[in-house]
């Protein structure tokens, strides 16, 4: 079997826009184009090309994927087992894709979801387009009708690779000839630079077809080789001559920034933090010098403390960490690890360049700007919680019964019974504005959010991802009761595939009966009419409908003792707490 160099060239692979962005990047990246590209190495052979990417997906450190199966993906899934590569079934695509998107963000490496042609294919915009916005390396592998047959075929026939593009980095229909390539790209794609899905359409005929290759040891895991980004003399007169510095950091920053090299660069610097939803955790939110999260729920006073600024220093800022534009007078000092920097995040100086590096680099340059930033942090965290405290009006609203539990008494008695390293994983909608805000992540990526799409169906999913990938890790996940009702289904999932564990897999349903978050936004804008609230659910019966141990909490009293014993149980567990919905009035402002 002849050996064959596998070096592949950038004018080789030039697809249009996402492969000039990529040229542009690998321009800027020698070392990781060299380590990406040029070690791989082939060797003549005969597989199927399903048993080629099964090999491949194995070289990669694959060990699990999910998805649905359908009658094009059923030699893929095959070949997977044939290399002892697990495929768990879900019960919505999407549920498939928050697997493998999640666990991207816990292990900072490429995972893998699939799908079917047609329906099974175009069910997964959301969590794909939730990827992209993410910044996060996800393979997407839909099956599909091979050329030509694809411009004729009408039953099951949607154009994937048209609607996908958008919202991937890349994506291709594979055919024998170009499987290799594809694949070892594909990989590289989705790592590189900024991070995100890409697409590989794999119709069932060349599936079955042979491929004369063995499958690459590509890696395209982030090398972090980057050298610490230059500082022009005029940013570097501002940092050290500010009077109210800042540090915000963004969703870029994980995987590439240690939690002590930011800490000992704002220990130095004296300069109050503000993490995003998605950085959660990266500077710990027990610091002195902690200030709060943007773009949630006490989102007005992150604002008002951000206008006293006069220096901001953003690292791993992007433009899908906000939910408002960002608006500052502050001299802005970007530290990004690419070029690809969004308009919406306007910046004075950009330094390009690796951030652990160049943080540490920046740290020794800094001086210490006296007691502006303990006293501004602290008078930020204050007003946050006089924001956030619980009210307690005793009054109902109009077309709900007065409920029991203030959300805020269930988040702090969850923080309070679980350890640091707890992994958190939240839904979407008013719970998700008030949890980013209110729970304390002192570790990096132990907050699990969806934030750029900010999509209803996430949490459950993130939890599951956050059990498989380590099972001794105590896990909690907060949801809406709308988000759980809208994937009610994943609760066998969950049941199904959580591993044996010898630590906490709680599931808190906020139940409101309403989507809480759309409710407080129609009654703002006068419209309290607007249909939101649905029929009260009973959550313990629908959990035993999956065989799952379930705890009803109605008032305040019960709620430290009943989320122990849920807690306790370490083994998956649906809690319904009846929440109070009118706390989360006057929150965001
Ligand atoms: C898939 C999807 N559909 C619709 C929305 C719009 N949306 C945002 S929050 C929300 C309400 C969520 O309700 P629930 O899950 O009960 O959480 P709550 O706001 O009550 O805490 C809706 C409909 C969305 N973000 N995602
Ligand atoms: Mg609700």
């Amino acid at each position: 079997m002849a050996q064959v160099t596998f070096a592949l060239t950038i004018r080789k692979l030039t697809r249009g826009k996402v492969t000039r962005k990529l040229g542009r990047e690998l321009n800027h990246y020698p070392n990781i184009i060299s380590r990406t590209f040029m070690t791989a190495t082939r060797q003549e052979s005969e597989f199927t090309v399903a048993a080629y990417i099964a090999r491949f997906l194995r070289q990669q450190g694959i060990q699990r994927f999910w998805g649905i199966t359908g009658g094009e993906n059923v030699d893929l899934i095959n070949a997977c087992y044939a290399e002892q590569i697990d495929f768990q079934l879900v019960h919505h695509e999407n549920t498939a894709a928050f697997l493998a998107q999640n666990t991207a963000f816990l292990t900072g490496v490429p995972s893998v979801f699939l799908t079917t042609l047609g329906p099974g294919a175009t069910n997964i915009i959301n969590a794909v387009a939730d990827a992209y916005l993410a910044r996060l390396p996800l393979i997407v592998i839909t099956a599909d009708f091979e050329d030509p047959t694809v411009e004729f075929a009408t039953h099951q026939n949607a154009p994937l690779l048209e609607l996908l593009r958008p919202i991937t980095k890349w994506n291709v229909r594979l055919t024998p000839a170009n499987t290799a390539d594809s694949l070892a790209y594909a990989w590289a794609v989705a790592a590189q630079g900024r991070p995100g899905p890409v697409h590989l359409a794999l119709p069932a005929a060349v599936a079955r077809q042979t491929i004369a290759a063995v499958p690459l040891q590509a890696s395209a895991r982030p090398t972090g080789i980057m050298d610490a980004a230059p500082l022009p003399h005029t940013a570097h007169a501002r940092l050290t001559t500010c009077d109210a510095p800042v540090v915000v950091l963004g969703l870029e920053a994980n995987h590439r920034l240690s939690q002590e090299a930011i800490v000992a660069l704002v220990d130095q610097w004296g300069a109050p933090v503000v993490n995003m939803p998605m950085s959660k955790g990266i500077f710990p939110e027990d610091h002195p010098l902690f200030a709060g999260i943007h773009s949630v729920y006490g989102y007005a006073i992150v604002d008002e403390f951000l206008a006293q600024a006069d220096c901001i220093l953003a690292v791993g800022l992007d433009g899908s960490d906000f939910i408002h534009p960002w608006q500052t007078e502050a001299t802005t000092i970007a530290i990004h690890p690419h070029t690809e920097v969004d308009s919406a995040f306007g910046a004075d100086y950009v330094l390009v360049g690796d951030l652990d590096a160049t943080v540490r680099r920046l740290t020794p340059e800094l001086t210490h700007q006296g007691d502006w930033g303990p006293r501004a942090a602290a008078a930020c965290r204050a007003k946050i919680q006089q924001r956030l405290a619980p009210k307690d009006t005793g009054e109902a609203t109009a077309s709900l019964t007065k409920a029991a539990v203030a959300p805020q008494a269930v988040l702090a008695t969850l923080r309070d019974l679980t350890p640091p390293e707890t992994i958190f994983a939240c839904d979407v909608g008013s719970h998700k504005l008030l949890s980013c805000q209110m729970w304390q992540s002192t570790q990096p990526q132990t907050f699990l959010v969806s934030n750029g799409l900010s999509t209803m169906g996430f949490g459950v999913p993130a939890a599951l991802a956050a059990k498989l990938c380590d099972p001794e890790r105590p896990v909690v996940c907060v949801t809406g009761d709308g988000g759980l009702l809208m994937y009610a289904g994943e609760l066998e999932t969950v049941k199904r595939l959580a591993p044996p564990s010898n630590a906490p897999f709680v599931i808190v349903v906020f139940v409101d009966s309403t989507l809480a978050l759309i409710r407080t936004k129609s009654e703002e804008r006068g419209y309290a009419g607007i249909e939101n609230d649905f029929g009260h659910t009973d959550y313990v019966k629908l959990a035993a409908a999956f065989d799952l141990p379930a705890i009803h909490i109605q008032s305040e009293d019960e709620c430290a003792a009943k989320l122990q014993e849920a807690l306790a149980l370490n083994r998956p567990v649906l809690v319904a707490v009846e929440i109070d919905v009118d706390e989360y009035r006057h929150m965001g402002g």
